[in-house]
């Protein structure tokens, strides 16, 4: 189902491309063909030049086919039990006709080239469900680099019908930012919790959070998980202001019976009528859409750092400086900027 990039992989399909151009490819792939999808994906996570400028053809023509899912962003501490939770509400969903793609953006995976994300063994039915495509993490590369490939795996999927996608992070670093600015709904899953629910959750996570739902509401967690809904519902009251019309819900689910998830959708969808409503939905893309490119320019720049091989001991000494002290941050900034002829 899923395809790792390898070199055969890589080799199979510009093999495809060069003889049948994208066409093939991209027909199979708006019919939703999941081999195709695959294919696709891999080509634009692969760093090969040519590669580059055949998925940058690629996403141009599907363009037009994008945009029609209902994107939501998932996260939680590890164990507050997001792959069961995906697997469950992704299961409701193809039930009621839906077709869902789970995405991820693994942080970890930057640093030990695997990914650990998207895997399917807490996915069991997913993971069969024809109606439901799992992809892990890209494994290498900037926060912003795995970010924006994750952002493109998601308009191929829509191109080829999925009509929600779930995309999955860990809260680590920077990446639950990154998976808001690639979704239309944010959901925080958190664990119930006695006096301490707010341990383990950054601020700057509940700020970003469209909806929190306490997972595990079930058998003894249930009264502690309803405590635990009660306090971070002070703790948005607190944070966010009665200024936004929309005032993120709290509600409490288990993702192991299912208790709670046709409430969770049913507002989940509710966010997305009204942002659709009053076009705040185009204007959030577009927003989003312009973030990107310049994450790409940034993206770019420092491929570029990266890849002059000849300077990369003077680069080293700048940083090396800027950290000691011994230079001042702007000088650094104008030799590096000297190094990009800028
Ligand atoms: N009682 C109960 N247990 C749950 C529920 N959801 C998940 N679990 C259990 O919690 C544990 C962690 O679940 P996962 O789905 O693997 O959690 P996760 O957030 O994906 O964890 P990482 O992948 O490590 O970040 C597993 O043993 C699950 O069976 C729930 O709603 N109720
Ligand atoms: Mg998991």
């Amino acid at each position: 189902m899923t395809e790792d990039l390898d070199a055969g992989a890589a080799t199979r399909h510009k093999r495809s491309m060069a003889g049948a151009r994208t066409t093939i490819d991209l027909d199979a792939l708006l019919r939703g063909d999941r081999a195709s999808l695959a294919r696709a994906i891999t080509l634009i996570e692969s760093k090969r030049p040519d590669h580059r400028a055949a998925a940058r053809q690629l996403l141009d023509a599907v363009m037009p086919r994008t945009g029609g899912a209902v994107r939501v962003g998932i996260t939680g501490v590890p164990g507050v039990g997001k792959s069961t939770f995906i697997d469950a509400l992704g299961s409701h969903l193809t039930a009621q006709g839906s077709k869902v793609a789970v995405l991820a953006v693994d942080p970890s995976s930057m640093r030990t080239g695997g990914s650990i994300l998207g895997d399917k063994t807490r996915m069991a039915r997913l993971a069969v469900d024809p109606n439901a495509f799992i992809r892990p993490s890209p494994s290498s590369g900037t926060l912003g680099g795995v970010a924006a490939k994750t952002r493109e795996t998601m308009l191929l999927c829509e191109a080829a019908g999925f009509d929600v996608v779930l995309v999955e992070t860990v809260g680590v670093g920077q990446s639950e930012t990154a998976v808001a600015d690639l979704t239309d709904f944010f959901l925080v899953l958190a664990l119930p919790g006695a006096g301490d629910e707010l341990q383990g959750i950054k601020k700057g996570v509940l700020e970003l959070a469209d909806m929190i739902a306490v997972n595990k509401a079930d058998g003894d967690n249930l009264a502690r998980a309803k405590a635990a809904a009660a306090e971070y519902r002070t703790a948005l009251q607190i944070l966010t202001p009665a200024q936004g019309a929309w005032h993120p819900p709290v509600l409490t689910v288990s993702a192991l019976t299912g208790d709670g998830l046709d409430d969770l959708w049913r507002k989940v969808l509710d966010h997305r009528n009204r942002l659709a409503a009053t076009s705040a939905l185009a204007a959030k893309r577009r927003a989003q859409d312009a973030k990107w490119m310049w994450a790409q320019v940034n993206e770019r720049l420092h491929a570029r750092l990266a890849g002059d091989k000849a300077q990369q001991a003077r680069i080293k000494r700048i940083e090396h400086a800027v950290a000691a002290g011994e230079m001042s941050p702007t000088a650094g900034a104008d030799e590096i900027a000297d190094i990009l002829g800028l």
